[in-house]
């Protein structure tokens, strides 16, 4: 044997590094599985995450390869930028064109995901107006009469002089028309815009940023950002706004009020959230992504007498669905169905051997999760025409609103039939949490609105006197760069501690609910007195879930129902109000985070954000947009300082109005602090 390779074959083979649970996540569920998958020798998310790292030039956002004289990469001198700032790329493309254009492309992304969620919700909207399927209906005919002005649309008719109702059908059709024009008219702008209030409608039409049309303005960030067109970075920024608009009062608002139509509106209701809701004897069906139509029809078909009879014959007990990401929000919000993780425990859904079908329409979704599938029973599903996978154990079942209640019946039988398949490998944590999800603009009002008024005359009330220090919208995703859930858990409970409600949606009102913050019950241990007082007498968590992704519309709605409340300024930018994103990592969090900006909002992102590259690009993004928008981006890793930073607006904004002093009368005594020490 040659010599060189006797060596190789003596060389002892290296084991692979793998995650410590412990480190990898705060939640003791999800520490156990990736335990479990490892000694399966499954691979997860977590153990990649330490075996590559990420590239040092794309987190600070220099590296371009818009052309393919590239990638140009310029990263940031180790000593600093000193005078002026000579890196260019062969084009001569600054670090700030390169990081703005980087920065562009993300909003753009982020808009068309959500958008294009919104528009196949709307295609499905016409369909039902038309009257082409029967298996939707129109579920929530108030919240269709009270959109439709949005729209132009009318509601009343004359008849022989008289104002009479106009036919619930013709309204439906007319706004299903509009909403669909919304992505592509020639002339105009978006039609929801006019909803925001005043002052900032005027300071967009003012700055010339009200988006046009959806789509117009996502292809045009495309344009701007191709080799050799703009090169100014605030002129780019300009259009991110557009888009970003377009996205959180266009495309997400959209989605979230015609499901609202279609599926019912959220109200509060009583579920849990933790892979503990999955069940050893039912047939487990994990629903993953983000478009909530054909999750709808699952939820029926696996609730009808059939299918529980037919999963009878097979030896389960009943059908145990459960959510992953934000279709499992949808659901949640208006069935109560539990969701069993955030993002980063979608593959440990599986790892439990308990998986008898995993569906899964877009967004969010790992290709690993055919491998993870592979090792185990779980049936993988893919449903929507535009988000496949490549691996052979994947089946793909196209979801048609024509024949939705079949489609879904098809996988829900699919699932049944997987459950006597399962292997010996069941291991399913016992972690689970009581939550009560489901708030709204509209429930918030009920709760929290005066008793004659159709306001949010009580909230804007006792923030003025101090019991609410603030409002914070904590959203977004896990990132497997940090400790999964840590930043959520750490920023929000020091919110709450400080009297600073949250509203939350995304994975981060996953997060809440597995930790038991999404309970009336939280208050009492987690609040600081003020917001104690509130949440004990209104019977309501401290964290309100409003929803998914594209819910995020619903803070901004929620803000402006505030803002019209009165006692609390003219504008978003005025109120004692933050946004954060603590482990963001979606393209969709940075088109969010924008509108949110543009909204008014300080809003602060965890982990990295890819401009520090380019420091006067960052500046504008840290700094001037305030001056502009009214509100601006900041970046902190450690969610304690976010806290702070965001505990320091609000005040800001406290003194501002006039009302800081109400607040300095709200004392903590000794037993409150000794409760909250506790
Ligand atoms: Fe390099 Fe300019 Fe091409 Fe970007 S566009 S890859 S900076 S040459
Ligand atoms: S699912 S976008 S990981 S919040 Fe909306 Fe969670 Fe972020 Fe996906």
């Amino acid at each position: 044997m040659p010599e060189t390779i006797d060596k190789k074959l003596a060389k002892p083979e290296k084991a692979k590094k793998v995650a410590d649970p412990v480190a990898a996540s705060v939640d003791q569920a999800t520490q156990q599985m990736i335990r479990r998958a490892q000694e399966l020798g499954v691979e997860t998310i977590f153990d990649r995450a330490v075996t590559m790292k990420p590239c040092n030039i794309g987190i600070q956002g220099t590296c371009c390869k818009n052309c393919a004289m590239g990638p140009c990469r310029l990263p940031l001198p180790k000593s600093g930028i000193e005078g002026e700032d000579e890196r260019k790329g062969l084009c001569g493309a600054t670090a700030n064109t390169i990081a703005a254009r980087n920065f562009a492309r993300m909003v753009a992304a982020g808009c068309a995901a959500h958008s294009d969620h919104g528009r196949n919700v709307a295609e499905v909207f016409l369909s039902v107006a038309n009257k082409e399927t029967g298996d939707y209906k129109i579920k929530d005919p108030n919240k269709l009469l009270a959109i439709a002005p949005h729209f132009g649309v009318d509601v009343k008719v004359e008849v022989d002089g008289e104002e009479v109702d106009r036919n619930l059908d013709e309204i439906a059709l007319e706004v299903a028309q509009k909403a669909m024009a919304e992505w592509g008219k020639p002339e105009g702008e978006l039609d929801y815009l006019k909803r925001a209030p005043k002052p900032l409608y005027e300071r967009w039409q003012k700055l010339g940023v009200l988006p046009r049309n959806i789509d117009r303005e996502v292809v045009e960030i495309m344009h701007r950002t191709h080799m050799g067109v703009d090169q100014d970075y605030k002129n780019i920024v300009k259009q991110c706004t557009r888009a970003a608009l377009a996205d959180g009062w266009g495309g997400s608002m959209m989605a979230t009020d015609l499901q609202d139509v279609m599926f019912g509106t959220p109200f509060p209701l009583q579920t849990e959230a933790n892979l503990g809701i999955m069940k050893e004897d039912q047939v487990n069906i994990i629903i993953h992504g983000h478009e909530p139509v054909l999750s709808e029809m699952i939820v029926a078909a696996s609730q009808s007498q059939e299918m529980i009879d037919y999963a009878k014959t097979k030896g389960a007990k009943g059908i145990q669905l459960g959510g992953i990401c934000c279709t499992g929000n949808e659901i949640l919000q208006r069935h109560g169905v539990p969701p069993a993780g955030t993002f980063l425990q979608q593959e440990l859904a599986i790892v439990t051997g308990a998986c008898d079908a995993m569906v899964v329409d877009v967004q969010c979704v790992f290709q690993n999760l055919a491998n993870v599938a592979k090792c185990f029973h779980t049936k993988l599903i893919t449903t929507h025409p535009i988000a496949r996978m490549e691996q052979d154990n994947v089946t793909h079942i196209e979801f048609d609103e024509h024949h939705a209640m079949e489609d879904a019946k098809k996988i829900v039988k699919l699932a049944i039939d997987n459950f006597e398949n399962r292997g010996a490998d069941v291991m399913i944590p016992a972690q689970k949490a009581a939550q009560v999800a489901g708030f709204g603009v509209e429930s918030i009002q009920y709760h929290l609105g005066g008793t004659f008024r159709g306001s949010y005359y009580t909230l804007n009330d006792n923030i003025i006197n101090g019991r609410i220090r603030g409002v914070a919208g904590v959203v977004g995703c896990n990132n497997a760069r940090n400790r999964h859930n840590e930043a959520h858990l750490t920023l929000v409970k020091e919110l709450i501690k400080n009297d600073v409600i949250v509203l939350t949606t995304g994975c981060n009102g996953i997060a809440c609910a597995m930790e038991g913050l999404l309970t009336p019950g939280a208050a009492h241990v987690y609040c600081g007195p003020g917001l104690a007082e509130v949440c004990e007498t209104v019977g309501i968590p401290p964290v309100l879930h409003l929803g998914s992704c594209v819910d995020n519309s619903r803070i901004l709605l929620a803000a402006t129902e505030v803002v019209k409340a009165g006692g609390l300024g003219n504008d978003i930018q005025d109120l004692p109000a933050a946004g954060a994103a603590p482990e963001w990592m979606s393209e969709k969090a940075i088109s969010i985070g924008q509108y949110f900006v543009a909204s008014g909002v300080y809003t602060l992102f965890g982990v990295n954000l890819p401009v520090t590259g380019a420091p006067v690009f960052q500046e504008y993004l840290f700094e001037e947009l305030e001056k502009i928008y009214g509100g601006k981006w900041d970046l902190a890793a450690d969610p304690i300082e976010m806290a702070r930073k965001m505990i320091a607006h609000i005040d800001k904004k406290r003194k501002e109005l006039g009302i800081d002093k109400a607040r300095e009368r709200v004392l903590m005594d000794m037993a409150d602090r000794q409760r909250l020490e506790a």
